[in-house]
């Protein structure tokens, strides 16, 4: 049986993210896994969940600067790992997060254009060699995943973004999951059911390795 582990799920709106959290978290169960918490970015601890509001917030008299949004992710990623992630790992739990560090590329890098080097200072100086043993990165088209969002309800301010943004930050999210190999990528453009069961399939292989 495998140590406990730091799992991420990544990918653009739509992509299934919170659908394969959960079924990632029952596949474990079944594994006899059952000290999982499951977490999302930006939130999941009260101060994070307000820095969540203010980022998808829309204000008619301000207007949230490319780089405050980056600093804000950070705020509230450092808010979770510190305070969450980390303890639940020195105690023996499992943790899944939706989204992480990945996103904060492909979005404020890719989707923004802030440079490589600012993102990477950020990521050196406050999550140092804090990684995630295994992220899953549900690959969506901007299009069908924008739409399977507008579907379930109203767009945010950054859902609000052009088809352009998403094609870059998904370009970017292709570019940098090239380089990892702890990154595994899914078609999450097909069917719910065919997704889950290629994410199974490669949850299965990876405990077993
Ligand atoms: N953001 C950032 O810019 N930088 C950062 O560093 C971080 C985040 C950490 C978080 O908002 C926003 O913050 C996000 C990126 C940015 N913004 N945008 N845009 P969020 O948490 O509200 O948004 P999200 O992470 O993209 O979640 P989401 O829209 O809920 O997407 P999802 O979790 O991937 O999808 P889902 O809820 O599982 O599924 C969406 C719908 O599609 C639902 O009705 C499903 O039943 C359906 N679905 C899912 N999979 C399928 C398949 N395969 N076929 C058909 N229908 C499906």
């Amino acid at each position: 049986m495998k140590k406990n582990k730091f799992i991420v799920v990544e990918g653009l709106e739509g992509a299934g993210k919170t659908n394969a959290s959960i079924y990632i978290k029952n596949i474990l169960n079944k594994y006899n896994i059952k000290n999982i918490i499951l977490v999302r970015q930006p939130g999941s601890t009260p101060i994070a969940e307000e820095i969540r509001k203010l980022i998808k917030n829309k204000f008619d008299s301000d207007e949230l600067i490319k780089e405050t949004e980056l600093l804000l992710m950070y705020a509230a990623r450092i808010q979770l790992v510190e305070k969450i992630i980390k303890p639940a790992l020195k105690n023996g739990m499992w943790v899944i997060s939706d989204r992480h560090d990945l996103s904060s590329i492909a979005y404020q890098g890719g989707g923004l254009g802030i440079k490589k080097k600012i993102i990477s200072t950020l990521k050196h100086l406050f999550l140092k060699d804090f990684v995630p043993d295994l992220t899953i990165y549900l690959d969506v088209s901007p299009r069908i995943g924008l739409k399977r969002a507008l579907n379930r309800n109203s767009l945010d301010l950054i859902e609000c973004r052009n088809l352009d943004f998403f094609k870059k930050t998904r370009k970017f999210y292709l570019k940098n999951i090239a380089l990892d190999k702890k990154i595994i990528k899914i078609n999450a453009n097909l069917d719910i059911n065919t997704v889950n069961k290629n994410i199974a399939k490669k949850i299965l292989n990876w405990l077993n390795k």
